[in-house]
């Protein structure tokens, strides 16, 4: 595998210079891979992912670039992203952890969270210039008054939650990450944008904040923190995360701050209830007549897992790890990559 991969840069090495994605997601307890644009782009059939393709690991520096949707590389003529295959699910209320490559230390900036409903599926939707999205997390300073990109350089993930409140559906969840060491002008301020999608249960009826915003269309040049220098005092503290206000998570939606605002989980007092406590947390309290069949699932996906994760590798050329699925079929995907599939 690793001789592969070797090949595989080799291969790219006309690509963008530049500085990382998200390798990994944990949702529900359940690990995706990222979107690897070293390795994924020379698969055929090509492997199935949550997330939306990248071009590399480069930054999106024109904030009115269709590339700061869900990343791209228009100067060198990869428009945008595209939907992916699949849609993990995930209960609202819930945590959602995103590990990025190691992160370079001179690459301080903040990091936020948008969504946006898919009409139908994600798997066939591109929002375009559309004002369907809002911010649901961000962050800029962590407690210690550093920048809260600083825990990516160690490899720390970076976590935010699904507002408990948010209806049922299918989203994009739009991830974003800055550097800001050349943000001194602009252009100069670098957004690595990253998109999956996400099939959310268990949620109330709120569908965001009247007011949504376009991506791109939710920043120019001018805009509050596009320009920054991040090399002042406390600056981490003082600075003006671009974009709009945090949803607040309810229904008609505000420009509160965010993180604490997620209401405690309702409980149901459905008289037939006592056999589902164990699942409270993974998924809304069903129906009576469709409880049976949520209960399946939702143990399938908590199953111990013995074998490669769903999404995960579980064979290929050289590999030494785990042949078999704790969850999901072992697929052929070619003589390098096998995937657990469902
Ligand atoms: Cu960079």
């Amino acid at each position: 595998m690793k001789f592969a991969i070797a090949a595989f840069a080799l291969a790219n090495v006309a690509g963008v210079l530049g500085h990382g994605y998200v390798s990994e997601a944990v949702i529900d307890g359940v690990k995706y891979p990222g979107y690897n644009p070293y390795a994924d782009p020379y698969y055929n059939p090509p492997l199935q992912r949550i997330f939306r393709k990248i071009p590399g690991n480069g930054p999106v520096e024109d904030v009115t670039s269709i590339d700061m949707q869900c990343n791209g590389w228009s100067a060198g003529g990869v428009v945008g992203s595209a939907p992916a295959a699949l849609s993990a699910p995930v209960t609202a209320g819930s945590t959602i952890s995103l590990k990025w490559t190691t992160w370079a230390e001179s690459h301080k900036g903040h990091v936020a969270t948008y969504l946006a409903k898919c009409p139908d599926s994600c798997t066939n939707w591109q929002p375009g210039t559309q004002a369907v999205w809002f911010k649901i997390h961000q962050q800029a300073v962590l407690a210690d008054g550093t920048w809260a990109s600083v825990p990516l350089e160690k490899d720390v993930p970076t976590t935010f939650t699904i507002p408990k409140s948010l209806a049922n559906g299918n989203y994009i969840v739009r991830h974003e990450l800055t550097g800001l060491h050349a943000a001194w002008t602009y252009p100069g301020i670098q957004f690595y944008p990253s998109c999956f999608q996400v099939t959310v249960s268990g949620g109330g009826s709120a569908t965001g904040p009247a007011q949504k915003v376009a991506i791109p269309g939710y920043l120019t040049a001018s805009s509050p923190g596009v320009v920054y220098d991040m090399y002042k005092p406390n600056a981490a503290a003082g600075y003006p995360i671009p974009g709009p206000p945090v949803w607040d998570g309810s229904s008609s939606g505000g420009g509160s701050q965010p993180t604490t605002t997620v209401p405690p989980p309702t409980t149901t007092t459905t008289t037939a209830r006592t056999t589902t406590t164990t699942r409270t947390s993974v998924a809304p309290a069903p129906t009576t007549t469709t409880r049976t069949t949520t209960t399946t699932t939702t143990t399938t996906t908590r199953a111990p897992q013995t074998g490669a994760p769903l999404y995960g590798q579980c064979g290929g050329r050289g590999w030494t790890g785990a042949t078999t699925c704790a969850q999901g079929t072992c697929k052929f995907s070619n003589d390098y990559y096998s995937q657990c599939l469902p």
